[in-house]
């Protein structure tokens, strides 16, 4: 059961509002954007922010989960406490109906990460088939160390082939039938583990069949029971493990592992002088090649006047350019529109998911053409461009060339481009930081985490995560909870919107490290910067390590920590949060972080107080079955406090445990 320090604290949520200001459409707290609003405050231009206040107040029953529309005998609302109306037509009760809704969000988001590392895998398979030879195996280092991980033989054998066996077990993973676990998800796991997901029942085999018996499961007329509904949404979670860390790992091999860059993020780096390109979505197979294209297209953009291409990224392509490549970060989700409304956005190139449909119509009030590029993404309107492995080269130059002639046709007079950029310094994959680490202890290099944990100069590590949701102002739930975070001297590593929000206020900048950050933390900082000096940039109070689907990089960390402390992962003190968690990928990640063993705070609610029962299994039976459990929290002070009594805890019971064990010269308990 989680224990808080604060008896006024509990597993239910603080009754701090639910959405912040109705009616006050000024939702963001980004100084970029708020510089957008203030420009075109006359202007009659709607944004997402106009229209998250248009919604409220939002519908109760699909807030709380229980309007189920399965069927069309429905929708069916929870409406009693008994009697008729306390079920739907077929008589499914609020806990079938909450468990069957929330688990297909899983299948959602499973299905949108592991469509990301089909694409990465297809590119890959090409490769080596010799159908993308734009592209290449950039990281042998990384090819080698996954396929040993996967029982690929590496000994006299070229890249190429090795890369052929890592990609059959990658499109195995997709669609095995042989009772085996998902290998990619297997290959990386603690022994603990993994008995648990077997002893539980919850091990994919497969991801595409997953995902697929998941929403069979949760059809009309089939299961009813919440607690076995739960189980198989957990395995769903954790093949959308599976799928990130295919995606992850082969990106790394085709693009590079990321190491520690500088660049700069905010609506600033937009450039007036030059042709802009956004990049906005997921997917780095295509992105990484726009960013070649345009580097070898500066004499045409040079033609028509510019001083060159600048590429800049919005939302998680944006993150996986900026880890390798150190492009600029323009944006984050909330605030992509705004990126438009610069008037010096000549194309917003778009792959995959959370991209707002709303972008292309701002984008007709101005010259910025809109493209999308991959075939279950169109916008009506907006122009598509299939992108092809085969021919991606000359793909991405036909969509240089479209921004290139769409900069002839910008209207001075509508630029407004913020002043807001700050300088960052990201790309710290697993790889990078235990680089960094060796340099203080290169035979055991995590040590250097833990061992400061158990000193007691940290109180901890964090992944925070996640998206933005309006219903409280943009960007605001993530600097607070970090901002309490790392003054308690949690060791913060970041992904997705909410590496881009620390990126656009400036914070995950060195600077920012004597500003916010408590006295161990700041110490433990500077210890690792005197111990590299080849780092001439500094370390941020923050660290990058990358895209949603490098979550799973998270994972590695947890789990190399585990291993040097001799413990499973719920003993580890390692917590996840998602301060404005939105889209259906983050209620993926949720639920792997807590079936993995991490207390995982989320402070938008997800649709599931409908149901006690449901309620408590997140929340409560989840940390006894898997030491990990949901801290549902709207108020970002509180959840970070959560999150910190939950660290306390554990670095607490690990003590003793150790103190135990030493005593009475055995091993470890292994008890959460
Ligand atoms: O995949 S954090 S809003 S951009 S879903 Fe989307 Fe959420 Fe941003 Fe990255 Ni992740
Ligand atoms: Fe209503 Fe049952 Fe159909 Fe859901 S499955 S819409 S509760 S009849």
């Amino acid at each position: 059961m989680p224990r808080y320090r604060d008896l006024t604290h509990t597993a239910r949520p603080s009754d701090a509002p639910r959405v912040v200001d109705p009616k006050n459409p000024i939702r963001t707290t980004d100084p970029g954007a708020l510089q957008m609003l203030e420009m075109i405050k006359d202007k009659n231009i709607e944004t997402v922010y106009d229209r998250v206040v248009a919604q409220q107040p939002q519908c109760a029953f699909g807030y709380k989960g229980i309007c189920c529309r399965i069927c069309i005998a429905g929708p069916c609302r929870v409406k009693k406490e008994d009697g008729p109306g306390s079920r739907g037509i077929c008589g499914a009760s609020a806990y079938t109906i909450v468990s069957r809704n929330i688990v297909r969000m899983i299948a959602g988001g499973a299905a949108s990460h592991s469509e990301h590392a089909r694409h990465v895998l297809h590119t890959a398979h090409a490769l080596v088939d010799g159908h993308a030879d734009d592209y290449e195996i950039k990281s042998p280092a990384k090819l080698h160390k996954l396929a040993e991980k996967l029982g690929v033989a590496t000994l006299d054998r070229g890249d190429k082939d090795i890369l052929r066996d890592v990609v059959e077990i990658g499109y195995a993973d997709f669609g095995r039938y042989q009772d085996r676990p998902l290998a990619f998800l297997d290959s990386f796991m603690t022994e603990g583990r993994r008995k648990k997901f077997q002893h539980t029942n919850i091990m994919p085999r497969n991801i595409d069949g997953s995902i697929t018996e998941l929403i069979a499961q949760t059809a009309m007329g089939v299961d009813s029971d919440p607690v076995n509904i739960i189980f198989g949404g957990l395995k769903s979670a954790l093949a959308d493990l599976g799928g990130e860390y295919i995606g992850t790992n082969l990106s790394d091999v085709l693009f590079g592992i990321p190491e520690p860059i500088v660049s700069e993020a905010n609506l600033g780096v937009i450039n007036p002088k030059m042709v802009n390109i956004a990049v906005h979505g997921h997917n780095p197979v295509l992105s990484e090649m726009v960013v070649a294209a345009a580097r070898a297209m500066k004499e045409e953009a040079v033609k028509v006047g510019a001083e060159g291409v600048n590429i800049v990224g919005i939302c998680c392509t944006g993150n996986e350019l900026l880890m390798r490549e150190g492009v600029y970060l323009a944006t984050s989700s909330a605030s992509q529109e705004m990126a438009i409304l610069t008037g010096a956005l000549d194309a917003m190139v778009v792959d995959i998911q959370c991209i707002y449909p709303a972008v292309q119509t701002i984008a007709e009030c101005y010259h910025t053409k809109v493209i999308t590029t991959e075939a279950i993404m169109k916008v009506p309107s907006a122009q598509h461009i299939a992108f092809n492995t085969t021919t991606a080269m000359e793909d991405a130059k036909k969509l240089i060339k479209i921004a290139i002639e769409a900069y002839k046709h910008r209207d001075p007079k509508k630029i407004s481009i913020p002043n807001e950029k700050h300088k960052l310094v990201a790309g710290f994959s697993v790889e990078a930081l235990t680089e960094i680490f060796s340099k203080i202890n290169p035979e055991r290099p995590i040590s250097v985490l833990t061992d400061a944990i158990q000193s007691g100069q940290l109180k901890g590590v964090c992944l925070m995560a996640g998206c933005n949701n309006l219903k409280r102002a943009q960007d605001e739930s993530h600097i607070t909870v970090l901002k309490e975070l790392v003054k308690n001297d949690v060791f913060v590593i970041s992904t997705g919107c909410s590496s881009g929000a620390f990126a656009k206020f400036g914070l995950m900048s060195p600077l920012a490290v004597d500003t916010y950050a408590g006295e161990g933390l700041k110490s433990f900082i500077q210890t690792l910067e005197a111990a590299n000096p080849q780092l001439a940039t500094g370390l941020p109070l923050v660290f990058h390590v990358g895209s949603c689907v490098d979550n799973s990089r998270a994972v590695d960390l947890a789990v190399a920590m585990a291993n040097e402390l001799g413990v499973d992962i719920p003993k580890v003190p390692f917590v996840a949060s998602a301060p404005e968690a939105m889209h259906e990928k983050a209620v993926a990640i949720g639920s792997w972080c807590v079936t993995m063993g991490l207390p995982t705070h989320v402070g938008s609610l997800p649709p599931v107080e409908g149901s006690d029962l449901v309620y408590g299994i997140t929340t409560q039976i989840a940390h006894d079955v898997f030491g990990g459990n949901f801290i549902f929290e709207v108020d970002p002070v509180i959840g970070a406090s959560k999150l910190l009594d939950a660290l306390e805890y554990r670095t607490w019971k690990l003590g003793i445990h150790r103190q135990t064990a030493e005593k009475n010269d055995t091993a470890i308990a292994q008890g959460w």
